[in-house]
């Protein structure tokens, strides 16, 4: 297989890749990485991305990091021109919230999660915090449409999905925003979704 994924189950990193692949129904081979040794964090991981984090993607002779990048990798690559469009607004609106994936989720429900279930010596407070923050503007944003970007499904909704919807694994009351929650519906009703745990 030309596509290969180092993959953690519980990462929604990771999880955002595995599901935008079946969304477009490309086969890729799954490489599970021990993460809990600290695989990622010696050779030949970390050889492949120097920082240290996964997923990791293969394709042919390319490595690729961040979930957000690879995203926009395979959407351009595979996926035609609906998830990530070419026409300039278009495009800028889907990164605007790619950036809100890698800045305000990151920050906010993923930083929630990391402390309440593997422990990170984060501050819950502040990740709180963060999360009322983002999940309001989202409920805002939401109110008058169905989906983040460009009035159809995007990498932008699969980009922000998997954190806002693990954020009961870090207390986050998402649920008291019915906009989100049903954004959240309408992805698990896509064609070709695939869930992970806690999803
Ligand atoms: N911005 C990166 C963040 C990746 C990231 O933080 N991955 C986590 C797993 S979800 C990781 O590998 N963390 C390294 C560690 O905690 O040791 C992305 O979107 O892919």
């Amino acid at each position: 297989m030309d596509i290969k994924l180092y993959d953690l189950e519980l990462s929604g990193n990771c999880y955002k890749v595995r599901l935008f692949l079946s969304l477009i129904e490309r086969p890729y081979e799954l490489i599970p990485v021990d993460f809990m040794s600290g695989a990622h964090k010696t050779r030949p991981l970390i050889d492949a991305n120097p920082f240290g984090e996964i997923p990791i993607l293969v394709d042919g002779n390319l490595t690729l990091r961040d979930s957000q990048a690879i995203l926009v990798y395979l959407a351009r690559k595979y996926g035609g021109e609906g998830w990530l469009p070419t026409e300039a607004s278009n495009m800028a609106q889907v990164m605007e919230w790619l950036m809100v994936a890698e800045n305000e989720v990151a920050r906010g429900p993923n930083d929630a999660r990391l402390h309440d279930k593997f422990g990170y010596k984060l501050d819950h407070a502040l990740a709180t915090a963060n999360s009322a923050r983002i999940l309001d503007l989202m409920q805002a944003h939401l109110s008058n449409r169905k989906w983040l970007a460009c009035g159809r499904p995007t990498i932008a909704d699969v980009a922000c999905f998997p954190y806002v919807a693990l954020g009961h694994e870090g207390r986050v009351p998402v649920g008291q925003r019915p906009e989100v929650q049903a954004w959240i519906k309408r992805i698990k009703a896509l064609p070709n979704f695939i869930a992970m745990p806690a999803i």
